[in-house]
């Protein structure tokens, strides 16, 4: 018995002293001096013990009670002084948590690379208000007022007269009204159209770039184009233009690039043709010139548009546009 309060004072003193808040100390009192606590069931037991031994440990019993109890009461107070000291109560000696390091998103890190190769080749950046007019929108822009896009369930119209852009377009066409030639910029932004499924999203990313000058031909478009791609895709993939037909340019042109997968081979995402559409574009329309008081016989323009979320799908090879906007961490922390 005597053995077993010796060890019981030495247990419980090592748990005082190495206690470091007030949850851990009254974890402590209620261990040892709690109704059911260790010493209070020695204290319930002399009743066992021999009749002529039950003084002596009586009284030591309650030494003991007495003394855990002052230790407990003495280091509370130490600790109230330490955290009015801290006036946190905290223990400033843990080490603190680190901050994870974000990084920027899939979209953005495509926007600054295409800033920063247009940036390269002479283009400034231009930007403007994502609520457009009909006119600005399409009518500057040499759409027929039959235009399928203008109808109600292609575009997002705000009343009559405004609508969300759907292209980046209305931009270069602010520009050119407030500036004489030359013009040269790219116009990136959000753009809006009624469409939903794995390829398209109802608000999404364009590029756009405009370039107005004397002599500009359809060569000066090639050449942009494919510094444009090099940089961006990689100096080993061929570009290949289509005709095509836009309200605003003509001639008009599609362009495509050799498959980012397989290398032109033919695979899955390009379908087997080996080839993937990636801009749009064409020589300025001269209805358009006249329309922003440009004159058609003194100067020539060429403009191209491209999805920013389709650059970055093929880049990185993603194959649902709306990862894009779900904002998933683990999907995130992967670019
Ligand atoms: C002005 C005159 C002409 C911009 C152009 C395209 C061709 C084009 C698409 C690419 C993928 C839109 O996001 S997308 O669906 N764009 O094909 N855009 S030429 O032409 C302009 C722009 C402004 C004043």
């Amino acid at each position: 018995m005597a053995l077993d309060i010796e060890a019981l004072r030495a247990e419980a003193q090592d748990l005082i002293k190495a206690a470091k808040d007030m949850d851990c100390l009254s974890q402590i009192r209620i261990r040892y001096l709690g109704r059911k606590g260790e010493l209070t069931s020695l204290i319930k037991n002399i009743g066992h013990l021999p009749q002529e031994e039950r003084p002596k440990f009586g009284e030591r019993l309650n030494q003991l009670k007495l003394a855990l109890t002052r230790e407990i009461d003495e280091k509370q107070e130490a600790i109230k002084k330490l955290s009015a000291k801290t006036g946190t109560g905290l223990d400033l000696t843990l080490p603190g948590i680190r901050p994870e390091r974000g990084r920027k998103h899939p979209l953005t890190q495509i926007l600054e690379e295409t800033y920063h190769i247009f940036t390269g080749l002479g283009f400034k950046i231009a930007e403007g208000p994502e609520i457009e007019t009909d006119y600005y929108n399409f009518g500057a822009l040499n759409f027929p007022d039959d235009h399928p896009a203008r109808d109600m369930h292609d575009s997002f119209y705000l009343g009559t007269d405004n609508l969300l852009r759907t292209h980046t377009s209305p931009v270069q066409i602010r520009v050119m009204k407030s500036q004489p030639p030359p013009v040269r910029i790219i116009a990136p932004g959000k753009v809006y159209r009624r469409d939903a499924d794995i390829t398209h999203t109802p608000m999404f990313h364009q590029v756009e770039g405009l370039l107005v000058d004397n002599d500009v031909s359809f060569s000066d478009l090639k050449g942009v184009l494919t510094s444009f791609v090099h940089q961006m895709f990689g100096p080993d993939k061929r570009l290949r233009f289509r005709p095509s037909f836009f309200p605003f340019t003509e001639p008009s042109a599609e362009i495509d690039i050799s498959c980012v997968m397989c290398m032109g081979k033919g695979c899955r995402v390009c379908s087997q043709s080996g080839w993937l559409e990636i801009l749009g574009a064409g020589m300025v329309h001269p209805n358009v010139l006249n329309e922003v008081g440009y004159d058609p016989e003194q100067v020539t323009g060429f403009a191209f548009g491209a999805g920013v979320e389709r650059i970055a799908m093929l880049k990185y090879g993603v194959d649902d546009i709306r990862l894009f906007f779900e904002n998933d961490i683990r999907f995130l922390r992967q670019f």
